[in-house]
């Protein structure tokens, strides 16, 4: 029986000035290898049919499977490869700026800890699970990847503007809880979606959630909740569609926004085009049962 570790055995490990650790793979115990196996069988069966197709074509390319947890600097090699990207372990959230410097040069901080069993199915912090099963696949994708590392110098640009907020609720409603639209229908890309099995269903089928079609300026104007499903998810329709936004001059659309009043996470704008006006029933029932 696995003693009770502490939550977060990662925690204090010596980190280089860029935050980062070593994941000290062989640590891990085959209790921690066992929860990645069922965690993966778990995710990987609920995101059939409802993940994107890029994230399932480079779930393959990248060899993730339920035989234990990934070696980062094994898959590191597999995924750099194709897009230059290396997993670089850290021990929890970093600082914002060591955030972005690390997304800037295509280096993505993932936790090395994975959650306990009591949290085996829903935890506010990144564990290893998230960041690897939700974030990794699509650092395989030629589009995404450039959009990455252009979201990663935009906010140490948002940072010295002070704007920090704006682009925290683009990669919220990205990066984190975005949808596609596909010629089957919409799928899945957000990996705060990926990874959480009850919300991979609720995104998608759920009468409750708005789903709104992807605008920069509407985006950065709304809200988010960070212990509960979203109120409302944004579709793209292509990640060039995402990649693009990040062309624009960010400075522009700040400006448009600045002063101009935030959207609750459930509202619905004048202008929005509405996919599906959602029930709230979730959120009227109380939310996270
Ligand atoms: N640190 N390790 C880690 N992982 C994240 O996803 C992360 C972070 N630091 C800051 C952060 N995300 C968010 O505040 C970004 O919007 C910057
Ligand atoms: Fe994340």
């Amino acid at each position: 029986m696995e003693l009770i570790s502490p939550k977060n055995r990662y925690h204090d490990a010596p980190r280089a000035p860029d935050f980062t650790i070593d994941q000290a793979w062989e640590t891990y115990s085959a209790e921690e290898h066992d929860r990645w196996d069922r965690l993966f069988r778990r995710q990987k069966e609920v995101t059939r049919g409802r993940a994107c197709s890029a994230a399932l074509e480079a779930m393959e390319a990248l060899e993730l499977s339920p035989s234990g947890i990934p070696h980062m600097g094994r898959l590191s090699d597999r995924l750099e490869k194709i897009t230059g990207w290396r997993i670089v372990p850290v021990a929890e959230l970093v600082p914002d700026e060591i955030f972005f410097d690390h997304l800037a040069n295509r280096r993505f901080p993932a936790g090395a800890f994975i959650r306990p069993e009591a949290e085996f199915d829903y935890l506010q912090e990144p564990d290893i699970f998230h960041d690897i099963f939700g974030h990794v696949p699509l650092l395989a994708n030629p589009v995404f990847a450039d959009f990455m590392e252009a979201y990663g110098k935009g906010g140490q640009r948002a940072m010295r503007l002070g704007q920090l907020h704006n682009l925290a609720r683009l990669y919220w409603y990205t990066v984190e809880f975005g949808l596609i639209r596909e010629a089957e229908g919409l799928r899945i890309y957000g990996a705060g979606i990926l990874s959480s099995p009850q919300e991979t269903v609720f995104a998608l089928e759920d009468d409750s959630p708005n789903r709104i079609g992807f605008d920069v300026q509407r985006l950065m104007r709304t809200k988010y909740i960070i212990d509960d499903f979203q109120q409302t998810y944004f579709v793209v329709d292509s990640f060039e569609a995402l990649l693009d936004t990040c062309y624009k001059d960010f400075g522009s659309v700040y400006a448009d926004v600045k002063g101009e009043p935030d959207y609750e996470a459930h509202e619905i704008a004048p202008g929005d085009e509405v996919l599906h006006r959602g029930t709230h029933a979730y959120f009227d029932l109380g939310g996270r049962r």
